[in-house]
């Protein structure tokens, strides 16, 4: 067993980042000897996985190595019909030598089935090579399928002396414009994007991609008694918006009021309904007050925070951060730190 060959197969399977959700980013690798002789990942959502590409991208003259070949799966390939027939199968077939992945499938449709299948075909199997980098990769999906709710990433930015808007909220435009672009491919990464009822009537974002080539992520708002102004951005019907409330279930075109009972807490029911609409990540963008329902509420997995040197003396105090410090880069004049919960 050869971990480089399963950082070739991680590496590739982050290529279909931004377009295979709610499905992992999966990745595969076929060795014969020392030779790759095979290559894939699972390109979009709906079509082919890793294995089938992988199996795909072999030369005609190379198919009769694979018996005494090793597939190197990030994830365990799977058992079910899908959108697309089982990958145990193919590799079964096509009379695969081994397979090596990094992780069981959560879902709960493979779940162990996978490897069963491969192991009764008397195919030899390997699991938990890289486990963490192949949690990591797919932590919006591994989030989904154990925690049964979506990913959830707090985002914002705050000056050097730790506000992110203005006195009575009025907002400034705290981070640089690098850091405003990688906001927006953070939003292709995503499948929703949020913001609260104060954000949303004073900044009157559009929550779109505009500065990157990629996908809309589904918006999403709270606006308990549907007070928001129809003509805000949010509302124009340009993409999908799930506007939650305590007042009625609606669909207007492509703006979706969903009513959520005032008896319980907002947002793990925000979060069940989203999972329901298979919705595996969202990114916050704020305002405080949301920021904080989610940190006080412990339901989130990532904060990504941008400090810029601006000094504003007085105005709305972000959040504090919380869990374990993940990663520090510079972006522009601004620096970005991530940070990751704890369990
Ligand atoms: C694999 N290889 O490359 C991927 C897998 O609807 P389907 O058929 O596309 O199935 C989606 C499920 O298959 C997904 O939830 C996950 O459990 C697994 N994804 N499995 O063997 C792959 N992308
Ligand atoms: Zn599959």
């Amino acid at each position: 067993m050869n971990e480089q060959y399963m950082r070739r197969a991680l590496e590739l399977a982050a290529l279909g980042r931004g377009h295979v959700s709610p499905n992992p980013m999966v990745g595969c690798v076929i060795v014969h000897g020392d030779r790759i002789i095979g290559e894939g990942w699972h390109e979009r959502y709906g079509q082919a996985h890793a294995e089938r590409n992988a199996i795909r991208s072999l030369r005609p003259e190379d198919e009769p190595l694979l018996t005494d070949s090793t597939a190197y799966v990030t994830l365990e390939p799977c058992s079910h019909y899908g959108k697309q027939p089982p990958c145990a199968d193919l590799l079964i077939e096509k009379k695969i030598g081994r397979v090596v992945c990094c992780n069981d499938d959560p879902n709960p449709l493979v779940g162990g089935r996978g490897f069963d299948k491969l192991r009764a075909a008397g195919i030899p199997v390997e699991t938990g090579v890289l486990a963490e980098a192949g949690r990591r990769l797919n932590a919006r999906f591994f989030t989904f399928m154990e925690k049964q709710r979506p990913y959830v990433i707090l985002k914002w930015a705050e000056t050097t002396d730790g506000y992110l808007a203005g006195p009575g909220g009025t907002p400034v435009q705290i981070s640089g414009p690098l850091s405003q672009r990688l906001v927006h491919r953070w939003r292709t990464e995503e499948d929703a994007i949020m913001v609260g009822t104060n954000t949303a009537h004073t900044d009157n974002p559009r929550l779109n991609v505009r500065l990157v080539p990629g996908r809309n992520p589904i918006r999403i708002v709270i606006d308990r008694a549907l007070r928001l102004d129809a003509g805000l951005h949010l509302f124009d019907g340009s993409q999908p918006t799930l506007r939650y409330n305590l007042i009625k279930t609606e669909t207007v075109g492509q703006t979706t009021l969903v009513q959520l009972t005032a008896d319980e807490p907002v947002l793990p029911q925000l979060l069940a309904d989203l999972r329901q609409r298979s919705v595996q990540s969202v990114l916050v963008e704020g305002g405080t007050t949301l920021l904080n329902a989610f940190i006080d509420a412990g339901l989130w997995d990532e904060m990504r925070v941008f400090r810029s040197p601006m000094l504003l003396g007085a105005g709305i105090e972000a959040p504090t951060v919380r869990g374990t410090l993940y990663d520090r880069e510079r972006v522009g004049d601004d620096e970005l730190t991530t940070y990751r919960r704890l369990d």
